[in-house]
């Protein structure tokens, strides 16, 4: 007998982390996590194992095949925009070729199970360029199907792997005399920047947020590498985790796509300066520009419409601007430490 779980690649990540912990206060689930590195006690303490290996690695991923009945996958790994700009032909091998062979696992387990296996991959923002700016500062919230030109690395791959999952799950096969259609359920959400309170993102472009806040608390001063009035969407990790459980509980008959919009919050660099100087007066934070990072987050749309999502499984999310602050930042992040 197989044991029944849910897999969750790139586990030790700031997404991973969130959501193992809410999985795990459910306590209804067996989760397996996957990641390079073995996870640290606070993931290891939630999930009932853990494999240590390469999503690359189709051995492994055999191995996972053979001796779990996987009901559900939550592919979050993968290299962020800004590391992938360094190395863009791995990150294509991660973000990519890491997908399908994920993908291809889910068909596997879907075809052993007689049922379809959920697949839940974290798109971007990323996949949306606008390279003009005065058109970027003149269009209003974008929603999922304009401006999909991405002008990175990053960008590139989770445009393509949002429709490489929706073949597999459409089209897979289609011409083979055995249909292998309907063995994936793929949904995905493209995310904003994330901010936690407990984890830190690396190798981003929106990090600047985070790691300001992160700063002040810790009392370390800060060089922001975006512009004061840089605008693009933000969202706390807690809303990233609901809209995500949300998304894949949702019955299917009530989706119109698979490939959903959200959105909480697009402060200006200089809003989050402000906000974090009203809670931590001596914060010492000052902005050099990276030009290059720039170009990146230039490129993003300032808003987001994410309509599709409200109306298909009542998608709201909890915080705004000062809210994220004041019930869930600030609170948790004087907690982490000690203040
Ligand atoms: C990044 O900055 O690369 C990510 C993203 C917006 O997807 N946080």
């Amino acid at each position: 007998m197989r044991k029944p779980i849910i897999l969750i690649t790139g586990i030790n990540g700031e997404i991973g982390h969130g959501l193992v912990e809410y999985l795990s206060h459910k306590g209804n689930y067996s989760i397996i996590g996957l990641d390079l590195k073995p996870p640290n006690s606070f993931i290891q303490k939630r999930v009932d194992d853990y494999v240590v290996g390469n999503i690359l690695d189709k051995d492994l991923l055999e191995r996972l095949n053979a001796e779990f009945e996987i009901s559900a996958i939550f592919h979050l790994a993968a290299i962020l925009s800004t590391r992938a700009e360094f190395s863009p032909r791995i990150a294509h091998d991660v973000n990519v070729t890491g997908t399908i062979n994920l993908l291809d696992l889910a068909i596997e387990q879907g075809q052993s199970l007689g049922r379809a296996v959920k697949f839940f991959f974290p798109s971007s923002i990323a996949v949306y360029g606008i390279s003009n700016s005065n058109l970027r500062d003149n269009t209003g919230p974008v929603p999922e199907d304009q401006f999909r030109y991405p002008k990175t690395m990053y960008g590139c791959n989770k445009l393509y792997c949002e429709n490489i999952g929706t073949y597999f799950a459409r089209y897979y096969k289609r011409l083979s005399v055995e249909s292998s259609t309907n063995l994936v359920d793929f949904r995905s959400i493209r995310l904003p920047g994330l901010i936690s309170a407990h984890t830190m993102p690396s190798g981003g472009s929106s990090d600047y947020a985070p790691e300001m806040i992160h700063a002040a608390a810790r009392k370390n001063p800060y060089t922001c590498f975006v512009r004061e009035d840089t605008v693009m969407p933000f969202m706390t990790m807690p809303d990233a985790i609901r809209a995500i459980l949300l998304l894949v509980k949702a019955p299917e008959s009530s989706l119109s796509r698979m490939v959903y919009n959200i959105t909480s919050f697009s402060p200006t660099a200089g809003d989050f300066r402000n906000k974090i100087l009203s809670y931590f007066s001596d914060a010492k934070i000052t902005f050099e520009v990276n030009d290059k990072r720039q170009a990146i987050v230039d490129s993003w749309p300032r808003e987001i419409d994410d309509t599709s999502a409200r109306e298909d499984w009542n998608w709201k999310p909890i915080h705004n601007f000062n809210s994220a602050f004041e019930d869930y930042l600030i609170p948790e992040i004087c907690k982490k430490y000690g203040l």
